[in-house]
């Protein structure tokens, strides 16, 4: 692209997002309160359709696969990795009891995680059910073509799009909105989910140092530690909502967040009332600061903590899905390794920053029994949610293990030779049918 076409292009984009953040700024109040309804009008919609949009660009980009050439890519050798999503706006459970009006992909949040490896093919189809609202969209990080190229799905149509995932690392993907219109609505009300591209030659081993005595001295223990790691995913967001559980704009461009989430769930890993009671003699003393997912009744809702083992290697994969800063911790320990993909970005680091829409891989071996909470350790986000309690070797005789409790397949990438074990009970923000098909993948 020449430059003057470049500077026109962003005068153009410049435009359109002029438009958009004038229109949904002042439609928001009029129409905060309604369920799963764009806040832009059609005829804003249509007119940043009539200047072409985000498509000006770039019309057709370098790393999208034509559809047709899969099969022979295929015959070459490429791995595809299909991946279904179905848009779904539905009411689930918040802290606290009540619900909020969610929108999902396949009825759950976050979204499934998408797995695949260095130069596979992701070939992604979005189906928007009739029953829909509203349009829906999607971009994924991992992917590199045009912004403009998958544009918004109407309400009982699909469309399919195929990359090369040249990239590894973690990449969030998200909806796009309607054209991008309402896509802070979208994606702060549930549509994300995070794509793991391992890379083509594995994970790096991991390299822990420690001192020990040798001949009356203190010496370096330099210790490598086998890349094949047990595996969590912590997807970390906010939501803005308004007293009736609808999506609240006004709150988000003040940043004022009702909770602060981690797979979907303010405070969804902390002890619940069995634990509390086995704990404490008594289901309602909590050993953290909040015990919201206490009751048994709320089936795939109840909250329970992470359960690990000491001494083993664990790969957390964490995304900041949100507009808020993550600093993450883990109260106890030191993170070993961070990394992007394979590249180390920092070793034995007490907390990592991780932006809007970033992820990054920690690296932590729990070296002693005991109790850890992984926050996002800016106090607002602690105490709105986001503290995740990983109980490690079993310190109150529970009797529990790794993969014993109601399973986190929210926090395990369920597919992989890295996946914990899981039991058949399901932990998940989800529908009731989006759980019972989590179960049967897993064997319930
Ligand atoms: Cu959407």
């Amino acid at each position: 692209m020449n430059r003057r076409n470049s500077i026109l292009s962003i005068a153009a984009v410049v435009a359109v997002a002029g438009i958009l953040f004038a229109s949904t700024y002042s439609q928001s109040q009029m129409t905060a309160t309604k369920y799963g309804v764009s806040t832009v009008h059609d005829d804003l919609i249509q007119k940043i359709n009539d200047m072409g949009g985000l498509e000006l660009q770039m019309p057709s980009a370098f790393a999208q696969v034509p559809l047709d050439q899969i099969d022979s890519m295929v015959q070459q050798g490429r791995h595809v990795v299909n991946v279904q999503l179905t848009a779904q706006s539905v009411d689930l459970p918040i802290m606290g009891g009540g619900k909020y009006h969610a929108m999902t992909f396949n009825g759950q949040v976050p979204s499934p995680t998408i797995r695949a490896t260095q130069g596979d093919i992701i070939k992604m189809t979005l189906t928007v059910p009739s029953t829909e609202l509203t349009p829906h969209g999607n971009d994924m990080h991992a992917s590199q073509i045009s912004a403009g190229n998958f544009g918004a799905v109407k309400p009982g149509e699909s469309k399919t799009y195929a990359y090369i995932a040249e990239v590894p690392g973690t990449f969030k993907y998200h909806c796009s909105g309607v054209n991008v219109a309402a896509m802070d609505q979208h994606v702060l009300s549930g549509m994300y989910g995070l794509t793991i591209i391992d890379p083509l030659n594995g994970y790096s081993p991991l390299l822990v140092t420690k001192t020990k005595v040798d001949g009356g001295k203190v010496v370096l223990d330099r210790q490598i530690v086998s890349a094949d790691a047990k595996e969590f995913v912590l997807e970390y967001n906010q939501l803005y909502l308004t007293a009736d559980g609808a999506y609240d704009q006004q709150a988000m461009f003040e940043h004022k967040t009702t909770q602060t989430v981690v797979n979907g769930f303010a405070f969804g890993y902390v002890p619940n009332a069995d634990i509390n009671k086995l704990v404490k003699g008594d289901p309602n003393k909590n050993i953290f600061v909040a015990q919201p997912w206490n009751d048994a009744s709320l089936k795939q809702y109840q909250s329970h903590p992470l359960f690990v083992d000491t001494g083993v290697h664990y790969r957390i994969f964490v995304e900041n899905q949100g507009n808020m800063p993550l600093f993450f911790h883990i109260v106890g320990e030191i993170i070993d390794r961070v990394s992007q993909g394979n590249r180390v970005q920092a070793q034995g680091t007490e907390t990592w920053n991780i932006g809007g829409s970033q992820g990054a891989i920690m690296d932590v071996i729990f070296d002693n029994p005991g109790v850890y909470v992984a926050v996002n350790h800016d106090y607002a986000a602690i105490f709105s949610g986001a503290a995740t309690v990983f109980v490690a070797g079993d310190p109150f005789k529970l009797g529990y293990g790794p993969g014993d409790m109601p399973n986190p397949s929210d926090a395990v990438p369920p597919l992989g030779k890295n996946s914990i074990p899981q039991k058949e009970v399901v932990h998940c923000l989800c529908t009731d049918d989006q759980a019972a098909t989590i179960a049967k993948q897993i064997g319930g």
